[in-house]
């Protein structure tokens, strides 16, 4: 084509396109407004549970690798994209007595959190997990992992996984089992008692322990001082480092009373689960009321108020560490009104 030919505006702009070239100045991501915060949604445990207990009808862990249902926030963005907040996908697993859901592992990070039931265990790299009540059980990415119940009555748990910013980065990969051969452990024992640790060296990217019993996480929340926000908050750490448990998935329990806490505003995400008491969130515009085992979410750029009704807990999963080490997280802190 000659430059005479390209004399036109429009056939310049017909020659850009062509040759897949855009004028950032046309460019919708160069003009539009930030988009709003997408809104919070609520799963009420009310409304779940009969709908998860159902899954048993359908649904046999042999035939289908896990028995899951998945928390799909209505405000999704591709079909890709079932996910709870951006970068997050929380899901509901149920295992009854005597079942097993099969070995195998993936680059993405899982963790648990028990709601229902005990007897179960989840064997993570061969470590036997004792799944109870409000209990932590991380599978950090390509840790082999298998649920297995030996108890009675259902067990069902929380899991939340980073698989929507895996999909996004095309670092998704699934491996079955059974596993050629299993990576060393330490047992969860050697860092029973606070300050000390192995002399060892650990590698690797998540923490050497894998289970977070809830009496323990529970008696340290009790004795931990108000944090910014003037809720009282601790954060579940790979002892080897201090810093979060795994990588991407930064998790925390929180305890909250009767006073509003301090107006919070992340770029991170976090899905939170209701473990004691009843209480309420203000989230952007909404205020949503909620219960033990509820499960809601707190996406990004919404600023965030808690209160509860008397005293009550909450666990969060958010992506708050990956923004942190990438350099990219914002928080803010504002002022409640009087
Ligand atoms: O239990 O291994 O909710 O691999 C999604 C994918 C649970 C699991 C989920 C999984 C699992
Ligand atoms: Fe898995």
């Amino acid at each position: 084509m000659s430059v005479a030919k390209l004399d036109s505006n429009e056939q310049l702009r017909k020659a850009w396109k062509e040759a897949n070239l855009v004028p950032l100045w046309e460019s919708p991501t160069a003009h539009k407004p930030p988009a709003p915060p997408d809104p919070t949604y609520l799963w009420a445990w009310d409304r779940v549970r009969p709908l998860i207990g159902r899954a048993i009808d359908v649904a046999n862990p042999a035939a289908v690798e896990r028995r899951v249902l998945t928390l799909v926030n209505p405000k999704t963005r591709g079909p890709e994209d079932e996910a709870s907040v951006r970068t997050l996908a929380a899901a509901l697993q149920i295992l009854l007595p005597g079942e097993k859901a099969r070995p195998h592992r993936h680059s993405m990070n899982a963790i648990r959190f028990v709601l229902e039931g005990e007897g179960a265990v989840t064997l993570v790299d061969g470590k036997p997990c004792r799944m109870e009540y409000g209990d932590l059980i991380l599978t950090p990415g390509w840790c082999w992992h298998e649920h297995e119940h030996r108890g009675s009555g259902p067990m069902i748990w929380l899991d939340v996984l980073d698989v929507p910013l895996h999909l996004w980065l095309g670092t998704a990969e699934f491996q079955p089992g059974p596993m050629p051969e299993m990576p060393a452990t330490v047992p969860d024992e050697a860092f029973a008692i606070a300050n000390v640790m192995p002399d060892i060296t650990f590698a690797g990217t998540h923490s050497p322990v894998f289970r977070y019993p809830y009496a323990d996480v529970s008696q340290a929340l009790a004795a931990a001082p108000r944090a910014r926000d003037g809720a009282r908050r601790v954060r579940y750490v790979n002892p080897a480092t201090g810093g979060a448990a795994m990588s991407i998935m930064d998790m925390h329990l929180m305890e909250i009373d009767s006073e509003e806490t301090r107006p919070f505003r992340s770029n991170s995400n976090a899905v939170a689960c209701v473990v004691e008491g009843s209480g309420e969130s203000r989230i952007g515009g909404e205020t949503i009321r909620w219960r033990p085992r509820d499960i809601f979410t707190l996406p990004q750029g919404n600023w965030i108020t808690h209160r509860a009704f008397g005293t009550s807990r909450l666990f969060v999963t958010s992506d708050r560490d990956a923004f942190a080490r990438l350099g990219i997280l914002k928080d803010e802190y504002g002022n409640n009104a009087s």
